[in-house]
């Protein structure tokens, strides 16, 4: 059965811009003995056309097949494999990034003994009450097709569903087959059809007539219609379509995290990020709007605000999910973003209503990036923008960055930022980046990470070595969760257990970072100050290979510039009066945000 997968695996294809390309670029595993005997001899088998990479953690190895695809927008996957228990429980998470950031990732873990002959087996959980229960179901969740493989035959259905979920721009997301550790070794007859050589074509829904109607009659009665660009934007290859819709019409646009840097942030109508991690311009222009044109976001209270930001602007959905279409009482277009953008032609506005914003706003930003001292993570992000390539790509996740990066990073080149901020997950950030190499070796590659994400996950900075790639971590050290110390101090909280100092502690822990990341072959270096950062990077640029600078910041101020509010719950009751005074300003604010309808 796993030499069948494998083979039925490396016969599938997609069609891209530039031709017909293998959809699988290989597949990420770390053995054990749910899947080494089985699995591993049929990808041993296969290693010239599907090669099989060793990684160093589960859940990281999916963080790569993630950001690679991601980077590629979904043309490309990975599959990852595992082991049964432990080594499938640590891809979960993993998988959940995939699901709320909807990628293709196949996830093939080992499963229990479908004889149950030997159970309990090795690392099997044994459910009590439920003989079909095991590890694997923990993925159920956050897969969009699940299957437990329990004879061989199984595949001939599953396989074909799975690539259907994993190139289907709509359903689009993770794909668990958990193998059962027998049915990997058993034997069958398999038509020889069902491995003949079959080529996806990523479709491009075309919106409902009169969905379309709807959408043309609320832009025309718009006086002051906004778009925001998410990550649907990119994934539906819609950069040049946004561009011209908006240019075509008047329309000012603005971006989630995911859609940033689909269109440059320098056009004259990209009025940069929107949300709690936005610009003023954006957000300015959001609370004035009368109509909202999402295009392929998730709306997310984070990244673009909705509920509290723009709580009377009527909202028009253009998204190939139903599901995100119809969020808010949005006016639903459900069609590919570009499909939509080009169909679409009304009378343009005589003049973009938003004027003078943009300006105010980039004047704003020079003035955050231009200082030398002391050393903040804005003016890292700064120094940074000075010394690198303008097709380079910077990776980051979670921490402070995400909100300085939204708000302040320039990006000069589609897919030039990419953030994973669907599930914000800590530990993305370097195994990211290598994904993120991996998918376009000929840029350079810039993975920006705070010391607490880099301190859960760094593994995959040794596999970054091993594999040869080019990439450059720029670790800000603040001595902890700075970001997290920041939103408790907002809510009124004490600081506590986020930063060292604040822990409960015997000793403040010396971690020499460099000495670290040089521990794994990385070439490392602390940076004292700005102008010792760019220096660092320059060389790091030369010297190619795996490159990590460190540098320190201050964990209590964050960028003040720009930013929303934020919907988070501070405590009704509490003996202390700044939670009280917190929790006093909150219910204000409460009254006027966008309520369940
Ligand atoms: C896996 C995971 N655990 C917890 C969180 C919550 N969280 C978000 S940012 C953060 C702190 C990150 O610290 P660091 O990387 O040092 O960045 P900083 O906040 O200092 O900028 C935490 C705990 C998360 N996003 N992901
Ligand atoms: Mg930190």
């Amino acid at each position: 059965m796993a030499q069948a997968l494998t083979r039925y695996l490396t016969r599938q294809s997609v069609e891209t811009e530039s031709g017909v390309v293998p959809f699988f670029a290989g597949v990420w595993a770390i053995f054990g003995h749910g899947n080494v005997a089985g699995l591993g001899e049929a990808l041993y088998g296969v290693r010239d056309e599907l090669p099989t990479y060793r990684a160093h953690n589960e859940q990281a190895m999916a963080h790569a097949a993630i950001a690679y695809t991601k980077q590629l927008r979904r043309h490309r996957a990975f599959a990852c494999t595992t082991s049964i228990g432990p080594g499938a429980t640590n891809m979960v998470t993993a998988a959940a990034v995939a699901h709320v950031n909807r990628l293709p990732v196949l996830f093939l873990p080992g499963d229990v003994y479908a004889s149950r002959r030997p159970d309990p087996v090795l690392q099997q959980i044994e459910d009590f009450g439920d003989g079909t229960v095991t590890a694997n179901d923990c993925f159920r969740p956050v897969s969009r097709w699940f299957d437990r493989i329990t004879r061989p035959e199984q595949i001939l259905k599953s396989l074909p569903r799975a690539m259907a979920v994993l190139t289907d721009p709509a359903e689009c997301g993770p794909v668990t087959l958990a193998l059962c550790q027998d049915v990997q070794a058993e034997a069958f007859d398999y038509p020889e059809d069902f491995f003949a050589p079959k080529v996806w074509r990523l479709r491009r829904p075309q919106a409902d007539p009169a969905e379309l109607a709807d959408l043309i009659e609320a832009l025309s009665a718009a006086q002051r219609p906004l778009i925001i660009a998410g990550g649907g934007v990119r994934y539906s290859r819609a950069e040049a379509a946004l561009a011209s819709f908006a240019e075509r019409h008047n329309i000012p646009f603005c971006e989630t995290q995911a859609g940033k840097g689909a269109v440059p942030y320098d056009h004259p109508l990209n009025l940069g990020a929107i949300g709690v991690t936005g610009t003023d311009a954006a957000n300015r222009a959001a609370r004035e709007a009368d109509l909202i044109v999402a295009v392929g976001t998730r709306l997310q209270d984070f990244t673009t605000g909705s509920a509290a930001l723009f709580p009377q602007a009527r909202i028009a959905a253009i998204n190939t999910a139903a599901f995100d279409a119809g969020k808010f009482n949005a006016l639903a277009v459900v069609g590919d973003a570009r499909s939509v953008l080009e169909a679409v032609a009304v009378q343009p506005a005589p003049a973009v209503w938003t004027d003078g914003l943009r300006a105010e706003w980039d004047a704003t930003v020079d003035g955050v990036l231009a200082a030398a001292e002391p050393a903040t993570e804005a003016r890292v992000l700064g120094a940074l923008m000075r010394t690198i390539d303008d097709n380079a790509v910077v990776v980051a996740a979670a921490g402070g960055l995400p909100g300085d990066m939204h708000k302040l990073w320039r990006t000069k080149s589609s897919g030039g930022y990419h953030m994973e901020y669907g599930y914000s997950c800590m530990g993305y950030e370097v195994a990211g980046g290598l994904g993120v190499a991996l998918a376009e070796p000929d840029r350079e590659v810039y993975v920006l990470v705070g010391d607490g994400s880099y301190l859960m996950m760094n593994s995959e900075l040794a596999t970054a070595v091993m594999m040869g790639v080019r990439m450059t971590v720029v670790l800000i050290d603040n001595r902890g969760f700075g970001c997290i110390h920041r939103l408790q101090k907002a809510t009124g909280g004490a600081p506590f257990n986020n930063r060292l100092e604040d822990s409960w502690h015997t000793q403040l822990p010396p971690i020499d970072f460099v000495a670290h990341a040089a521990s794994m072959g990385a070439h490392a270096v602390k940076a004292d100050d700005i102008a010792g950062f760019e220096a660092a990077i320059a060389e790091a640029r030369v010297r190619g290979g795996v490159n990590v600078v460190v540098i320190d910041t201050e964990a209590t101020t964050g960028t003040s510039e720009g930013g929303a509010w934020w919907d988070v719950a501070v405590p009704q009751v509490s003996d202390s009066p700044t939670v009280s005074a917190a929790r006093a300003a909150y219910d204000q604010k409460l009254k006027t945000i966008r309520d369940i309808p």
